[in-house]
């Protein structure tokens, strides 16, 4: 049965025409200590559902939602290895990675946990090597700069980790990122470094993507200009890679190669072997604590039932937005400086993940499915675009996410960051009626600029400290979110044919670029750019 015909689906309808003009005030006014039945702990994380547009009733129904969309068995599914992957024909288990229980998980009749220890033992070794010094460049010197060649799934993660964990990170190491084929990002990357101290790091899943093999092989040509001798590959490329036959190709030792496995999907494979720079960075004791992390949350979203699973109750509510609300978006604001990039992480996570419009059955859904994913840091986000969720036409539910302790203590600097979290839900929640800005004395004609409606759904998210540990939890429970809204969505959540187009569509076109040939057969749209791009670049 289509889930929006379904009786869950239909009575959630009906809910819905209920609470749809229930202000949050009236939610809070009705029940003072509706908090407590909103409220969700795991060690380090605490979880405050309360300031959304949410009873207690609406939770029973979205459950019961999870329950018709089969939830438990496919939680169940990823977590034994089936093939949940049915488009690429593969399982999913990016949950493997971090077992740290180190119970069998088996692929076609075989345990992988030992496969996964090795290249993580592999991994460690080396990051000791690099970090201690022991790593030497080819002239002798010891590597002060790593530079990690990667592109979607194979530079996000890691970027993203490195800047969220820098405290704990290795100071003589300078950590760098080169993704995109724009040949700026290469050459500003390169300019201050001295060659003999650099390590790249190549990581590519397939090792054929266009942009990585191509600023790849810009940093082998510029290596082998500095150092004057090929010989020096060895000593400054290691790759990371499902693909042993390219990694050769380019001339990069096997023994310097980390493996995956192609059931880790790009967009989750952080805790793969694509998380080296991360480890060289932090170390792998701490590289280890992420993973903890990553398993306490695997671990609840397996066992814990439904009404108490922080990412089956995040996703659900996400569902009574998106759905019943018909909200277009969803905003990500960490009071963290060090998770400046966690937005553009989960941007990835999430809309390539359920950017889908074609159901499990081959035919195009009828409703909304992944919601826009957009985010940046408190407090900077006040005083940029957080007019829009005040004062704004659209309803956009937040997350909230903050840290009870500072890594960095600084007078009372933490205090007003907190402050400034809380003070901003509880607007969103409660807004500021006629009557409390009148009170204030404001000219009459200035009033309704001066009211806010309130009612703007979010949830916190509030962690003791941001150690590796917690972080760990906090991608997990996204990981899990966006996993539990795939399956209510009946989509495939783990393919992303819409990135496979881009790679193949480029190939088409880059030979035209430079041919000599006016034989174009694409529209007249791109067939004018072509020849215009042309023209100009003869011009000069
Ligand atoms: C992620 C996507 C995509 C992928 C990149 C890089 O889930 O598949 O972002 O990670 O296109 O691919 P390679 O690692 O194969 O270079």
């Amino acid at each position: 049965m289509e889930l929006n015909r379904s009786k869950e689906w239909l009575a959630l309808e009906e809910h819905f025409s209920k609470l749809k003009d229930v202000h949050l005030k009236n939610l809070f006014e009705n029940t003072p200590d509706r908090v407590k039945n909103f409220i969700f702990e795991i060690p380090g994380m605490y979880v405050d559902i309360s300031k959304n547009r949410i009873t207690e009733e609406t939770i029973q129904l979205l459950l019961n939602l999870a329950r018709f969309a089969g939830l438990e068995k496919a939680i169940d599914d990823m977590f034994t290895g089936q093939k949940i992957n049915e488009t690429e024909d593969r399982p999913v288990l990016h949950i493997a990675l971090r077992n740290r229980s180190n119970k069998p998980i088996y692929v076609a009749g075989r345990d992988i946990m030992p496969d996964i220890n090795a290249v993580l033992s592999k991994m460690a070794d080396f990051s000791e090597k690099v970090g201690s010094g022991e790593w030497k460049g080819f002239s002798g010197k010891p590597i002060k700069n790593i530079i990690n060649i990667g592109i979607g799934g194979s530079d996000l993660g890691p970027s993203f980790a490195c800047e969220a964990l820098k405290y704990y990170s290795n100071r003589n190491l300078k950590m760098s990122f080169v993704s995109n084929i724009d040949p700026t990002h290469i050459v500003e990357t390169l300019i201050d470094k001295s060659a003999e101290e650099t390590l790249f790091i190549i990581a590519s899943k397939t090792f054929t993507t266009q942009e990585t093999m191509t600023n790849a092989m810009t940093a082998r040509k510029w290596l082998i200009k500095k150092m004057k001798d090929d010989k020096a590959i060895a000593s400054h490329f290691v790759a990371v890679s499902t693909n042993k036959k390219e990694v050769v190709k380019f001339g990069i030792d096997p023994a310097n190669m980390f493996g995956f496995w192609d059931w880790v999907g790009g967009r989750y494979s952080l805790t793969s072997a694509i998380g080296l720079p991360l480890m060289i960075s932090i170390g792998s004791r701490n590289f280890f604590d992420l993973l903890e992390g990553y398993h306490a949350m695997d671990c609840h979203f397996r066992k814990t039932p439904l009404e108490k699973n922080i990412p089956v109750l995040l996703g659900m509510i996400g569902i009574w937005y998106n759905n019943f609300f018909k909200a277009e978006s969803h905003v990500i604001l960490p009071y963290d400086q060090y998770l400046h990039r966690f937005p553009a992480y989960l941007q990835q996570a999430d809309m390539e993940s359920n950017g889908k419009s074609v159901a499990k059955n081959g035919k195009k859904t009828n409703y909304q499915t992944g919601p826009i994913i957009w985010g940046e840091p408190g407090t900077n986000g006040q005083h940029a675009f957080y007019q829009l969720i005040h004062q704004g036409t659209r309803l956009i539910p937040a997350d909230f996410i903050g840290f009870v302790r500072s890594l960095n203590p600084q007078g009372d600097h933490h205090l007003k960051l907190i402050a400034n979290l809380f003070a901003q839900t509880r607007a969103l929640a409660f807004g500021k009626n006629e009557k409390a800005v009148r009170a204030e004395g404001i000219q009459d004609w200035l009033v309704p600029f001066m009211c806010f409606e309130g009612n703007r759904p979010t949830t916190t998210i509030m962690l003791d400290k941001l150690t590796p540990a917690n972080l760990g939890k906090l991608v997990a429970l996204y990981e899990h979110k966006i996993f539990t809204q795939g399956i209510i969505w009946n989509i495939f959540s783990f393919d992303q044919w819409g990135v496979q187009l881009g790679k193949a569509m480029a190939n088409n076109i880059l030979p035209e670029l430079s041919s000599n040939s006016n034989n174009l057969e694409h529209d007249s749209s791109t067939n004018n750019l072509i020849e215009y791009f042309k023209k100009m670049q003869e011009q000069q």
